[in-house]
């Protein structure tokens, strides 16, 4: 019994579990029901009595070291976060994570904020939750005005006379600059902007917008062409033409829509311009003067233009992305497709 009592001893000393599993089983081997050391207890009944003093001593203090050895492998293993049975080599190399790409509209909105800061524009971001001072009021929206309905606005707060709103367009940040600045100004504001309208391939109530505004004296709605027809030929090819069209916003007077020549068909029609030869890009005009005197700029001595374009549809063009909802999906094989596109 001396020798077996010895050799449990020795091993106990030496012994070592990487996981709770392995601990485990080395408890059960040397503690368990018919364990070695319980054996020895089974065995001790039949000894000798006068051997009993000095054994019973000596299988006392290995079983109370035993059961303590197991406890402090059992804490260590967990502690190493070895996973209870499962066996698993932790040694093994992990996993490598799939690198993910910038999505489309991110990229389209620095390439069309990068296109202007290299016009010389400032870029400028403001508050996505506003007051309708900001986003109706100093746009010349008066109070009821119908234009209101054009954008089925989020409302925050109601009943107030300045409610809190989601913004509906990033004006409300140029009014903000116009507000602040020095003349002149030269900004584009990108950012989201919200509007409650049904999802489809087309519309999205949450979509992305870059704005510009270029305040100075002597501005001219030719200056204003000419900006723009500069950026449709850094972002959709030197061949690109434009046109403008007539249009109505309640902020600018005289007010154009912005086509582009078709870059799939080059002008012989197709189906994504829809046999016209022409793709709209974005709105524009030359700012009311009742917006500039609202902000405190004098009309008389200033002029200005502006533009806003959603972001979207800038990128649906360039890239034919045939429906919106693509961008809100986070398909990896949908983003992958755009990881070759952004600018270095
Ligand atoms: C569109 C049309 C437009 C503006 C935005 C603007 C801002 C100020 C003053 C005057 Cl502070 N105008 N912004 C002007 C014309 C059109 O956006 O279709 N956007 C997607």
């Amino acid at each position: 019994m001396k020798e077996r009592i010895e050799k449990i001893t020795e091993e106990l000393n030496a012994l070592k579990c990487k996981t709770e599993k392995e601990v485990e089983d080395a408890r059960v081997r040397l503690l368990g029901k018919k364990g070695e050391i319980t054996q020895l207890f089974d065995e001790f009944r039949t000894i000798a009595p006068e051997l009993k003093r000095e054994f019973g001593q000596k299988l006392n203090v290995l079983k109370k070291d035993a059961m303590a050895k197991i406890e402090e492998l059992k804490a260590a293993a967990a502690a190493s976060g070895a996973s209870a049975g499962s066996g698993e080599d932790t040694t093994m190399p992990g996993e490598p994570h799939q690198l993910g790409s910038r999505h489309p509209v991110s990229i389209a909105r620095e390439q069309i904020v990068n296109i202007f800061r290299k016009f010389g524009y400032d870029v400028a971001e403001g508050p996505e939750i506003e007051d309708d001072y900001h986003v109706f009021e100093a746009l010349n929206f008066p109070p009821n005005h119908p234009a209101r309905d054009m954008q089925d606005t989020f409302f925050v707060s109601n009943g107030h006379l300045n409610p809190l709103l989601l913004r509906t367009h990033t004006s409300s940040v140029q009014v903000r600059t116009m507000e602040k600045s020095q003349l002149p100004i030269r900004v584009v504001c990108p950012g989201r902007v919200f509007r409650n309208e049904a999802i489809s391939a087309r519309a999205h109530c949450i979509f992305h917008q870059v704005e510009g505004l270029y305040i100075d004296e002597n501005v001219t709605f030719a200056d204003l062409k000419q900006a723009i027809l500069l950026f449709a030929r850094e972002m959709f090819g030197p061949e690109t033409e434009i046109r403008m069209r007539p249009s109505y916003f309640p902020f600018t007077e005289p007010s154009a829509e912005v086509d582009v020549s078709c870059n799939i068909c080059h002008g012989k029609g197709c189906n994504i311009c829809k046999g016209t030869g022409w793709l709209e890009i974005l709105g524009c005009g030359m700012v009311d003067p009742n917006v500039l005197e609202a902000s405190g700029i004098d009309s008389k001595k200033y002029s200005g233009f502006a533009f806003g374009m959603g972001v979207e549809r800038i990128a649906m063009l360039k890239w034919q992305v045939n429906d919106l909802r693509h961008y809100f999906e986070n398909d990896m094989r949908f983003l992958r497709e755009f990881s070759t596109c952004v600018d270095v």
